[in-house]
């Protein structure tokens, strides 16, 4: 069938794929290269997509309960519980809670369904906990959330600052750009994050603040540019309005090292071409507004904005975050841009041609679950996010939805957190079925396309909305019979943006034909940089805000630490795609506290051993991993694991519901935390075909080929029998040393299981052992847990894509490679996606202390 151009399932780099199929469920991957945003490259996640579209776990059919229904069952109740809702509680006790993971015309048609015809603006987005600060610092600085910068901009930046972003792992290709601008133009990159990050340790500069000292820093950068004089004068007074006494109130105690504040400050000062790029350690803050301001100030004030190489860039996360700000996603905005007033309400009431059009902002994501859980929202449809994993205070939230009357899940998995809490369960086609348009970071529209059939029931997001607003009545206004028609309203709609002002405008697309829809070539709207032209404020000037960093908390004698929270490199979100894939697995098996060495010294913490951690809002175990790249009192732990995977390690439950008082963006970042170490009876790994939900205070499960490995420890007797299929066994026991080995072979004599438990030994190295499952072999190897007849261990796996492992790597720079090139000559790792780059540079770097393979 040949190669189809689509774009990336996961972040906001928005890269280009041409994906090969042939007709059945399976799909080569390799990145377009003729697509702006990536020219060819793809990251590790983009590169294995094609492991994660298999249909296992796919929510088929829809679901009452545990009932399977028909579809007109399905959405007849949806509307008629939404419908009771309306008469009996007025419309704001309705709610949609909805996601950056939708395309565009998806998030356009439930925007306008809740906005336009419920008449609440209580729709509120994953956004919320991902862009709404950057979004408000737009807002606040220039009028409207407009990203004034382009991925060409990092090519031609002499500076890069980044801000609360781990960009080699949540934005690898945007990195590998970065990487090759400072191999051609020697670009200097500075790293601002509390973590020494993989990002950290390649940069020039790494300013290892405190949390949440952007806006001091950012404040104190801005006066020593004014102290050297190197303000743009001429800028500052034809294009931005700056508000009385805001010189004379600048703090200029940067609160980091003097030494780097110096560094920092020439660099910047040396470099007219600089971008500031940030991300979330920026906007998950109770002051990211602020944040975002303090940064888009100092791009004003010096004049790096709005032309090559120069301007403050908010990269964001998902891949269709922008379009969502775009159709008007979020509760505190109407669609295209526009707000509140009288004359933008009355445009966008005529336009869709109700009456019924919403009056005010509605409630933002922590309010909105307030609410569901204080009985005011009675009625929430969740699309396309799992709230109940990813929202603050995750426990406060299921019970929120466990006393929610109706809960209506859209998703295209059977099983997530917050499925497990629907009345109704609606299966969404998922990427590779779906069809329509994503915005990335540069606002960049690309086409997401079909590669494959719609498996069992399941239906387009947009479809089901407007299937569900038919049934509510209002079926005229949404008619439409494919993705391009609603897009070809959407762009039309655009127009009302420009009459008010706004920069957004993609009315050019109105009248496309359905073939140019199908077509369509990604394009940027509002250029490299739409604020060249003008700002779009009243007076078209730019407004300098005057910004303060958050109170300083008084520290709290029973949770001392601070909690910080962040992504892996090879895991998105909640794991419900990439925990299919056994590649990614590889990076990291489970969740990891990582605590500084001297504070794991004092809570006596072992490396490997396990830890509670404790805030608050709720306590879970964690593997630790002690790491100098941690500030003292800090520790850090991934958002993914869910219940679906993991007995611990459920981030969200722990982290703070505190927001952004401009913005409602919780605080993700800075939670008060203690940890406390848990000593195990006994530990163990199961390796098996089937799935096992262990009863084990910790047990994580993850993906490998043919099957799963579940990690367990846990106290008192460990029930054996619980974890294993029936059938006959091969032991193995050491009563002593409390070990037990027990493989259980299926009826065709192939490995379908295997179990360890130890009390006070090792356990053997998984990998080897994982790779038998489904195959053949002795009863003797696999309780030694290895091959009597050893082949080179290659060791823990680096490069994913060709296979390389770390003795490998280690091999060809004993043997002379002396950078990440000559690595890549010697052993083909880190020549594909590249994301295991830093990793070898990594080793480069401690190379003395390796040890070759053999
Ligand atoms: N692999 C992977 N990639 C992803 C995603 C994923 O789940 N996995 N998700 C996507 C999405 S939706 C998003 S939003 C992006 C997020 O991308 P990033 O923002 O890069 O990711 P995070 O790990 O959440 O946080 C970034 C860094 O902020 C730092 N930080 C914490 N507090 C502060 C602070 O006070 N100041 C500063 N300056 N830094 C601080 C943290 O230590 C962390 O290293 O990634 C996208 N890409
Ligand atoms: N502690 C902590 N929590 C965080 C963060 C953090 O840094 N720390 N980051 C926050 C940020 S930035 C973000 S963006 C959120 C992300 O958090 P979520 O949005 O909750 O995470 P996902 O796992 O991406 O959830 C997407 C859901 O939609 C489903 N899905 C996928 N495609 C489709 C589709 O086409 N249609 C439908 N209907 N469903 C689909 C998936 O199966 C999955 O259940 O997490 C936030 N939570
Ligand atoms: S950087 Fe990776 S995850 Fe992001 S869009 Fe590109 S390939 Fe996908
Ligand atoms: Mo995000």
């Amino acid at each position: 069938m040949g190669a189809i151009r689509t774009t990336c399932a996961y972040c906001g780099v928005g890269c280009g794929i041409r994906a090969e199929v042939d007709g059945t469920r399976s799909v080569a991957i390799a990145g377009d290269p003729d697509h702006p945003a990536n020219r060819g490259r793809l990251c590790s996640k983009g590169t294995h997509l094609g492991e994660t579209v298999g249909l296992g776990g796919r929510l088929l059919h829809p679901m009452v309960g545990e009932a399977r229904v028909s579809w007109n069952e399905a959405l007849g109740q949806v509307a008629s519980r939404m419908r009771a809702c309306i008469e009996r509680h007025g419309p704001d006790s309705v709610a949609f809670y909805v996601s950056g993971q939708l395309l565009t015309e998806d998030y356009y048609v439930a925007n306008k369904l809740m906005k336009g015809f419920v008449g609440s603006a209580n729709i509120d987005t994953n956004s919320r906990l991902c862009m709404a600060s950057a979004v408000a610092a737009h807002n606040r600085a220039w009028g409207e959330d407009v990203v004034p910068c382009s991925y060409d901009d990092i090519a031609a930046a002499d500076l890069i600052l980044l801000v609360g972003s781990n960009t080699a792992w949540c934005h690898p290709v945007a990195w590998q750009a970065m990487e090759a601008a400072r191999e051609r133009r020697g670009t200097k990159l500075v790293v601002i994050d509390p973590r020494r990050t993989e990002t950290a340790e390649r940069a020039d500069l790494h300013i290892p603040l405190a949390p949440d000292g952007d806006t001091a820093l950012f404040t104190a950068l801005l006066a020593e540019m004014a102290r050297r004089g190197a303000l743009d004068d001429a800028f500052l007074r034809d294009a931005c309005s700056v508000p009385p006494g805001f010189w004379d109130d600048l703090n200029h105690d940067p609160a980091i090292d003097r030494a780097l504040f110096a560094r920092l400050a020439d660099l910047f000062a040396a470099s007219p071409r600089a971008i500031t790029m940030f991300s979330q350690g920026a906007n998950q803050s109770v002051g990211g507004t602020d944040k975002g301001n303090a940064i888009i100030n100092l791009h004003l004030a010096t004049g790096r904005i709005n032309r090559p190489g120069a301007g403050p860039f908010s990269i964001t996360g998902q891949p269709n975050a922008m379009g969502g700000r775009e159709v008007g996603g979020l509760a505190s905005t109407l669609a295209c841009h526009l707000g509140f007033s009288a004359e933008e309400r009355a445009s966008v009431a005529r336009f869709w041609g109700t009456d019924r059009l919403c009056r005010e902002p509605g409630r933002k994501a922590v309010d909105l679950f307030r609410a569901v859980h204080s009985g005011k929202v009675r009625f929430v449809w969740i699309m396309a996010t799992n709230p109940a994993v990813s929202m603050p205070d995750a426990g406060f939230v299921r019970e929120a939805l466990a006393r929610c009357p109706h809960v209506v899940v859209s998703d295209v998995i059977a099983q997530t957190d917050t499925a497990r809490l629907a009345h109704v369960r609606l299966p969404a086609l998922a990427w590779g079925e779906k069809d329509g348009t994503v915005t990335n970071s540069e606002r960049r529209v690309s086409r997401q396309r079909r590669l494959f059939p719609a498996p069992g029931e399941a239906r387009a997001d947009w479809r089901i909305v407007a299937d569900v607003a038919a049934r509510m009545g209002w079926g005229e206004s949404f008619a439409w019979s494919s993705p391009a028609e609603v897009f070809r309203e959407y762009a039309a709609m655009t127009r009302l943006a420009r009459e008010h002002g706004k920069h957004l405008d993609l009315a050019e697309w109105a009248g496309c034909s359905d073939c140019e829809y199908e077509r369509m070539p990604p394009f940027q709207w509002g250029g490299p940089h739409p604020l060249a032209r003008r700002f779009p404020t009243a007076d078209g000037k730019a407004r300098i805000v005057a910004v303060s960093p958050p109170a300083a908390r008084s520290p709290d004698p029973d949770f001392p630490l601070r909690l910080n929270t962040g992504r892996y490199r090879d895991q998105w979100h909640t794991m419900t795609r990439t925990g299919l894939s056994p590649r990614l697995a590889h990076h990291r098996r489970e969740p990891v506290v990582e605590v500084h060495p001297a504070d794991a010294r004092r809570h006596r913490l072992l490396d490997g051993g396990l830890a509670r951690v404790e805030t608050p809002f709720g306590a879970e175990l964690f593997r630790v991993a002690t790491s100098e790249g941690q500030r003292p009192g800090e520790i850090f732990v991934p958002m993914h694991w869910t219940d679906m995977l993991a007995g611990g390690g459920r981030t969200g439950k722990l982290a703070q519901p505190a927001t952004d008082p401009h913005s409602g963006q919780p605080g993700f970042k800075n939670t008060p935390a203690r940890l406390a170490r848990v000593e195990p009876d006994w530990r163990a790994f199961l390796v098996s075909r089937r799935t096992v939900t262990p009863q084990a205070p910790y047990w994580v499960r993850s993906r490998v080929a043919r099957g799963w490995l579940t990690e367990l420890a846990g106290f008192g007797t460990v029930d054996c029998d619980a974890l294993l299929p029936a059938g006959p066994r091969i032991e193995v026991a050491d009563r002593e040393r409390g070990m037990r080995r027990i493989a259980v072979p299926d009826e065709g004599g192939d490995l379908a299981a295997v179990l360890f438990v130890t009390r006070s030994g090792t356990l053997p190295a998984r990998e080897w052992i994982a790779e038998q499952l489904g195959m053949p072999g002795s009863g003797a190897e696999w309780l030694a847990g290895r091959s009597a007849a050893p082949a080179p261990d290659k060791g823990p796996l680096v490069c994913l894509c060709h296979d390389v492992g770390e003795r490998q790597v280690a091999a060809a720079i004993a043997a002379g490679a002396c950078d990440t090139a000559a690595v890549g000559a010697a052993t083909k790792a880190g020549t594909n996606c590249g994301s295991c780059r830093p990793v070898i540079a990594r080793m480069l770097e401690s190379r003395p202390t390796m040890e070759p393979a053999e």
